[in-house]
């Protein structure tokens, strides 16, 4: 199976021997999506099926042209790191939310929670730097997929079957340490500096960065989309100056996942949490045991 052909109704891990079926390059997109509102309808209307086909999630939001009136009421930035805005629940299929991104704002590198993610820029740029999984924490679905993509290479001699994603492997100068889950500047310093004493580096766990696979420059109005099985991922906005706003769906939703030490590959598990819901701003109450910086 070509994880970027999957059902997307149902979770990763389980996609794994569906049928191949071909992935097409470009999407040709035959929609025209007036609104961010009629979008969010007609992702509606596709997920009350019980398949629903990652290239036809992406067409349909492809087919969106940015318009900042439709979601400037959810997009509220922070000033230390970025926001995750809910827009909608989607009846518990798949949920739609807009992430604001200050300047210099970036995740940690993380996974998706066995979801599917897709992302679509709205305004500024962003840059996706993709991952390998550190091999001791490899999920079942990717020693599959990776067995199957052997075999077929074996079948096929010397016709290699086109893979899903790139297969540039370049060492990863400039991330800087991220020991837990936030990615806010100072958290970014204050984890780079506990590096630079020895800290860090935890039983079980080699110093050895985390092998990047490829980086994509978003423009506004691009769709992309990732799974487990297509790797990890850390997003940024590489503007010294402007924020970025994108749009995101996951299914299913989550609300918890794991982020990666750049150095050590070392995971953690984190909660997700919302900025603002529906337009409102939530107000937090942090209980005792909570770390504060628990957005990934
Ligand atoms: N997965 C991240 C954003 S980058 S896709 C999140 O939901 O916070
Ligand atoms: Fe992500």
């Amino acid at each position: 199976m070509d994880v970027e052909n999957a059902n997307c109704k149902i979770k990763v891990s389980q996609c794994a021997d569906m049928e191949v079926l071909p992935i097409e390059r470009p999407l040709k997109v035959d929609v025209e999506i007036t609104g961010l509102d009629i979008l969010i309808q007609e992702l509606h209307r596709m997920f009350s099926c019980d398949h629903v086909n990652v290239q036809d999630v992406q067409k349909v939001m492809l087919g969106y042209k940015s318009n900042p009136k439709d979601w400037s009421k959810f997009a509220k930035f922070d000033r230390f790191r970025y926001t995750r805005n809910l827009v909608d629940a989607g009846n518990g299929a798949f949920n739609i939310m807009i992430l604001c991104w200050g300047a210099g704002h970036a995740s940690a590198i993380h996974d998706h929670a066995d979801s599917h993610c897709f992302m679509k820029l709205l305004s500024g740029s962003l840059e996706e730097v993709r991952y390998e999984w550190p091999e001791n924490v490899q999920p079942e679905v990717v020693k599959v997929l990776n067995n199957n993509k052997s075999r077929r290479k074996c079948c096929s001699e010397s016709q290699d079957l086109p893979d899903s994603v790139s297969e540039l492997t370049i060492d990863n100068p400039d991330d800087s340490c991220q020991t837990e889950s936030c990615q806010c500047d100072r958290c970014q310093k204050r984890d780079s500096d506990r590096c630079q004493n020895g800290r860090e580096y935890e039983e079980g766990y080699d110093v050895r960065d985390m092998k990047v696979r490829g980086r994509t420059r978003m423009e506004v109005n691009d769709v992309c989309y990732i799974n487990d099985a297509l790797g990890l991922h850390r997003v940024e906005n590489p503007s010294h100056v402007d924020g970025a706003v994108s749009l995101h769906l996951y299914c299913p939703p989550f609300d918890s996942c794991r982020v990666f030490d750049a150095r050590t590959g070392k995971p953690t598990e984190v909660k997700v949490t919302f900025w603002s819901m529906y337009g409102k701003k939530i107000k937090r109450v942090l209980q005792a045991n909570e770390p504060a910086d628990s957005q990934q």
